[in-house]
């Protein structure tokens, strides 16, 4: 028997809603499985947390979570806390404490869905991106100045360090060599940026060098970005800095089909600490309490988790589960053009990767 311990952080809005029916598909791959136990432990680390304790998480949060194997995040943030103290108090603290420095999003157009891409298809969208997930553009330093006066001004540097971008780009080429097209894309921008991004593009070059066999192109990041639109059938691995790459994979997830589809890894490749798993999307404050977000984001992470755990071919069920129910068609949620609940949605998932296996359906 394997055991896993999974610390889960449902956290705010849609968080709570997408978890019930991620976690509903974990317990399914253990009745599947018979020989995988996961260990759930939740916490209510929260917006709401923090307006009882003054704090997102307990000041020994991150000990608390340091012994788990994997973290399970929904999504965080709320009208009450400002995002800068929710997101910085929580998610940023568990991904840089736990050297989660890379940020690996799937942008992979399911079967059964149409990208709003004209003539792409499924075999037109399949490649990854990895994110710079702990420093860059997304660094504390800096400051406001003269605030109230006409010489108020805003400063926030931009942190690069060799360490920091030669361990992501060449986590980048270690998947590429896996990969079918074996091709790294760096997105850049130093004909506008002065110092970090030549200093990230030398960085590359000099690990390109060392892997021959992958092919590298360097974009800037403002045709990178029309590229995705245009011709998203060239790319395989796509590395990007933290700000970069935040905001190509909202457009990847958008090309794949949207938000409510698009899952994320947040990893420690040496794995001496957790990494954790969660949907791309935040806590959708506009749908929140309605039951009708996807819950698909949040499952297909799961899958990413259970790939993590190098449990490939139960991760494969989930993502096959996925497809199929969106190849039937039936069941799907608003986002994407149907009027299921978030509950019927998870059920459908969780009732089909049962039966792929024989089993009965239980409680569904
Ligand atoms: P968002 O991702 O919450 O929502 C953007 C849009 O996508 C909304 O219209 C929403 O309804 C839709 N959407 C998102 N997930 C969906 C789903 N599963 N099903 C159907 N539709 C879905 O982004 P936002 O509105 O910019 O941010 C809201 C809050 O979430 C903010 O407080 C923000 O800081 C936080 N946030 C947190 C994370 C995280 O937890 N890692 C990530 C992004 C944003
Ligand atoms: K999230
Ligand atoms: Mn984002």
């Amino acid at each position: 028997m394997q055991h896993y311990s999974v610390a889960v952080i449902p956290g705010d809005g849609i968080g709570p809603e997408v978890m019930q029916e991620g976690l509903k598909v974990l317990e399914a791959i253990e009745n599947i499985h018979g020989g995988l136990r996961f260990a759930c432990d939740q916490f209510d680390w929260n917006c709401n947390y923090y307006l009882r304790h003054g704090r997102m998480m307990p000041e020994n949060g991150l000990n608390i979570l340091k012994d788990y194997d994997v973290i399970l995040l929904g999504s965080i943030g709320a009208k009450e806390v400002p995002d800068h103290i929710s997101v910085w108090e929580l998610i940023l603290p568990i991904r840089r404490a736990f050297q989660q420095y890379v940020n690996l999003r799937p942008i992979k157009l399911l079967r059964g869905l149409e990208s709003p891409l004209r003539n792409k298809g499924y075999e037109d969208l399949d490649f990854v991106v990895v994110r710079e997930n702990t420093e860059g553009e997304y660094s504390n330093m800096g400051g406001r100045l003269h605030e109230g006066t006409p010489y108020e001004l805003a400063v926030q540097n931009n942190v690069f360090t060799r360490h920091g971008i030669e361990r992501v780009v060449k986590y980048a080429y270690s998947l590429a060599k896996r990969r079918r097209k074996k091709r790294v894309t760096a997105a850049t921008k130093s004909n506008g940026i002065n110092h970090s991004m030549p200093f990230w593009d030398e960085i590359v070059k000099e690990i390109a060098t060392e892997h021959p066999e992958i092919e590298t192109n360097v974009y800037h990041i403002d045709a990178l970005s029309a590229y995705f639109i245009t011709k998203p059938e060239e790319f395989d691995v796509v590395v990007a800095s933290n700000l970069f790459g935040d905001i190509l994979t909202d457009l990847g997830a958008a090309i794949g089909g949207g938000l409510g589809l698009a899952p994320s890894g947040n990893i420690n490749p040496e794995r001496i600490y957790p990494s954790m798993f969660e949907p791309i999307h935040g806590s959708a404050p506009d749908i929140a309490g309605k039951g009708i977000a996807n819950p698909i984001a949040q499952i297909w992470s799961i899958s990413l988790m259970l790939e993590h755990l190098q449990q490939m071919e139960m991760s494969q069920l989930i993502l096959q589960g996925i497809e199929e129910v969106l190849c039937e068609g039936k069941v799907r949620t608003a986002d994407l053009g149907g009027n299921a609940s978030t509950i019927e949605m998870g059920e459908e998932i969780t009732k089909r990767i049962l039966r792929e296996h024989g089993m009965s359906c239980g409680r569904f």
